[in-house]
Parts: C-alpha cells; sequence; structure tokens
C-alpha cells in the first residue's frame, strides 16, 4: 500500500511532495484511495466537496465511527504528514479483519481534500467546506498563484464545483472521528513513548502583509529617495521572531511575492504570509498585534504604505474530553499504571480540528524521531509506524465492535 502511494508527487530532486489540491498529483493520490477502498470491498464515496470516504456497513445506520487524514502536502513536504494516517486506517481494517472484529457500528475511512492550503492559501477547505465553516462564496474566491479559482481548478479536474457547501447530514451521521497523525514535533521521542494522544491543538492563524512602496531603478536610484518595501518587510521578519520569542510562541513568514521581481528593480510591493501560533489566545494576540505594530513603524520610517489582511483562523482546540479519555482507558489497558499513553498539545492545525466544533474528533500521534515535518527529512520508523496501526485498531476496536 505505502509503496504504491510513496512515488504520487514526490519531485525527484528535492525527494519532497507536491501534492497540491485538483492538480495531476492529487488525482493520482485520490484514484490509490479509491483502489485501496474498492480493493477491500469497501463502498466508495465522494461528497459533494471532494472528500473521498471508505465505508464498511452502511452509513445511514448513523454513530458511525471514522478514521482517515489528508493526502495533500505542503510544498516539498514530507512523506508522512497526512498519508501515515490514511495508510494506518487501512492497515487498521486489515488488522481488525485478521481478528475477525465484529463491527456493531458503520466504518468509514476518509480522504480530506486539499488539507494543507497549499494551492489556494487556506487550509482544511475540505472539512471547513464539510463543516459549514468555510462559506461557499468564500470558496468560490479562493485563487492560486495563476489566478486558477477553486471553482475553475475543481471543473479541470471533473469535479462539480456548483454542489459544494455543508455536509451537515453526513456529518450528524458521524459519531466519532479518530485521526492518526505524524507527530510534528518531538515530545514523543523525548518521552520515549511509540504513540500519543492529542489534548488541544495551539490557536493559530495566517495574516498576509502587504508593503507598497516605489518601484525604481535599482543603479540610479539614491538611498534616500527610495521608498523600499523590501526594507519595512525584513525588518518585520526580525521583529516577528523577536514578539514570538518574548510571548514563547511562534511566528514565521514562510512565504513571499514581489512585484516587479527584477534583480535590478526596487520592489513597488512586497507581500508577506504570517502562520502564527500560540499555546493560548491571549498571547497570540499579543504576539500578533506586536507584530502588526512594529511593521506600521516600519512601513512610516519607509514612506510605504502598509495593508494586513488576516486569511484565515483557527481557534484554540480541546479534543473532546470524553473521546479522548475513552482512548487513553483502551489504550492504557494493556499498560501498568504509571505507563499511560502520553497526551500532548500540538501547533498543527488538523481536519480533526476543524470538525472538533461539530462531532467528538480524537487524534492518536505517531512518533517522529528528530520532529521534522512539512520537509523531506520528515520520518517515522516502521515499528513506530505499526504501533500507530496497532493502536488505531485497538481503539477502532474498541469503538465500534463490541
Ligand atoms: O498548517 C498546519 O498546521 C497543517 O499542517 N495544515
Ligand atoms: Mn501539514
Ligand atoms: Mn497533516
Ligand atoms: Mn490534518
Amino acid at each position: 500500500m505505502w509503496r504504491e502511494l510513496q512515488p504520487i508527487g514526490r519531485h525527484p530532486d528535492s525527494g519532497g511532495y507536491r501534492r497540491f489540491a485538483w492538480t495531476g498529483a492529487d488525482r493520482d493520490c485520490r484514484d490509490w484511495f479509491e483502489e485501496q477502498a474498492r480493493g477491500r470491498g469497501l463502498s466508495y464515496e465522494l461528497d459533494r466537496n471532494g472528500n473521498q470516504w471508505a465505508w464498511l456497513g452502511d452509513p445511514a445506520a448513523g454513530d458511525a465511527v471514522v478514521t482517515g487524514s489528508h493526502l495533500d502536502s505542503v510544498p516539498d513536504g514530507g512523506a508522512f504528514d497526512g498519508p501515515l494516517g490514511v495508510v494506518s486506517s487501512f492497515a487498521a481494517l486489515d488488522e481488525l479483519r485478521s481478528r475477525n472484529a465484529r463491527f456493531t457500528k458503520p466504518l468509514a475511512i476518509v480522504n480530506f481534500g486539499d488539507e494543507e492550503g497549499a494551492r489556494f492559501g487556506l487550509a482544511c477547505v475540505g472539512s471547513r467546506l464539510a463543516a459549514g465553516e468555510l462559506t461557499v462564496e468564500r470558496a468560490r474566491q479562493l485563487r492560486d498563484g495563476d489566478g486558477v479559482s477553486l471553482p475553475q481548478a475543481m471543473e479541470a479536474a471533473g469535479y462539480d464545483p456548483d454542489v459544494i457547501g455543508a455536509d451537515p447530514e453526513r456529518l450528524a451521521r458521524i459519531g466519532a472521528f479518530v485521526e492518526l497523525h505524524v507527530e510534528q514535533g518531538r515530545a514523543l521521542d523525548l518521552s520515549g513513548d511509540q504513540v500519543g494522544i492529542a489534548s488541544a491543538i495551539w490557536p493559530h492563524g495566517r495574516w498576509r502583509f502587504d508593503f507598497r512602496g516605489e518601484a525604481n531603478h535599482a543603479g540610479t536610484t539614491r538611498l534616500v529617495d527610495r521608498r523600499d518595501p523590501m526594507l519595512s518587510y525584513a525588518e518585520t521578519v526580525l521583529a516577528a521572531r523577536r514578539e514570538a520569542q518574548l510571548a514563547g510562541a511562534v511566528a514565521t513568514f514562510g512565504k513571499i511575492s514581489v512585484e516587479p521581481n527584477g534583480v535590478n528593480a526596487i520592489p513597488s510591493l512586497v507581500r508577506g504570509w504570517l502562520d502564527s501560533r500560540a499555546a493560548d489566545q491571549a498571547t497570540l494576540d499579543t504576539v500578533v498585534s506586536g507584530i502588526e505594530k512594529a511593521a506600521r513603524e516600519y512601513a512610516d520610517e519607509h514612506g510605504v504604505q502598509l495593508d494586513i489582511v488576516r486569511e484565515s483562523f483557527t481557534p484554540v482546540v480541546e479534543f473532546e474530553h470524553a473521546l479522548r479519555d475513552e482512548i487513553a482507558r483502551i489504550l492504557g489497558r494493556e499498560k501498568e499504571a504509571d505507563l499511560k499513553v502520553p497526551v500532548l498539545g500540538t501547533g498543527a492545525g488538523h481536519d480533526a480540528g476543524i470538525l472538533s466544533g461539530t462531532i467528538p474528533t480524537a487524534m492518536l500521534f505517531v512518533r517522529n524521531p528528530t520532529g521534522v515535518s512539512h520537509s523531506p527529512a520528515e520520518y517515522a520508523a516502521e515499528d513506530d509506524c505499526v504501533a500507530g496501526v496497532t493502536a488505531l485498531a485497538d481503539v477502532l476496536e474498541g469503538l465500534a465492535c463490541t
């Protein structure tokens, strides 16, 4: 299973993955998912938002236990972020079938579309649409770097964009969603555990900073005569680091676009995207307002105009305690009292986080020895992945088989 999926969308030079929503690589991942589903005799379904579902049992029966994750990636992402959750879901089903587990609830494996938001700039599009958190109007306005809209991209990929929208009936049939994910951090490596349970997702958001100055000749324009937006941008990046460090939070300017983007032209526009996250809302607000204040000062200093747009925001997610404790009981039952399964927070966003406002959701993390993610260096050892499958099978058995 893993071997068929691994080469899809992998860039030969960087070794990273470029599986962006509604592109060829995305289509190949979806074809892989459908093949895995049908190959196991599961009933395959594509929902109105392009999320893929593989059902065991009758979805209409309700109270379904759902597992899965996403298959898309960030630019040059790693092999595990998303795919480990989907592959582990199919493997856990195979494991339960080998145990002759008797399902008393419907089970589904899901692939949520466009979780990373790499192409259109908004994360978790498939789950946000399903939960009604992303309006159809806003979704239709999403554009990629070439100006292609989400509806155009969906249409070009053979999907009908006119049916996207909230899917309350589908979500109402789900009793629990459990997402297994490679840990994007080192907590399990430091604690020496193979598998952990998520407690919460930090509040996090994306802000776009548009610094507008004056294009001019790089060779003939005196420094005193310049209104160079690149200077204000550069100082703002350093301010973001300072503010985050002071608050024990994180802030990243990872994406930039420059116009006219010529080596010998002073830019007219520098557009930078800030990703900032913190353990609680108040801290995040302090960090972002500190960065905005500094950016405005730097813009004024250089005679540059600054517009700041908050493009997306996800409030703190506390995973539902009853489900989390049920999972801890299931996973902890073979362990001596003090060897409880660790519970850990994360700064990474997930579909399970988006859906937690609508249905009970939980996450399992699998140890990542370096903690590196969103990079070709992302890694999880095979025996830890196997431990993740066993844990997921135990959880699904505990929730869906009695
Ligand atoms: O950005 C995130 O935290 C997630 O990987 N989409
Ligand atoms: Mn990710
Ligand atoms: Mn992910
Ligand atoms: Mn996710």
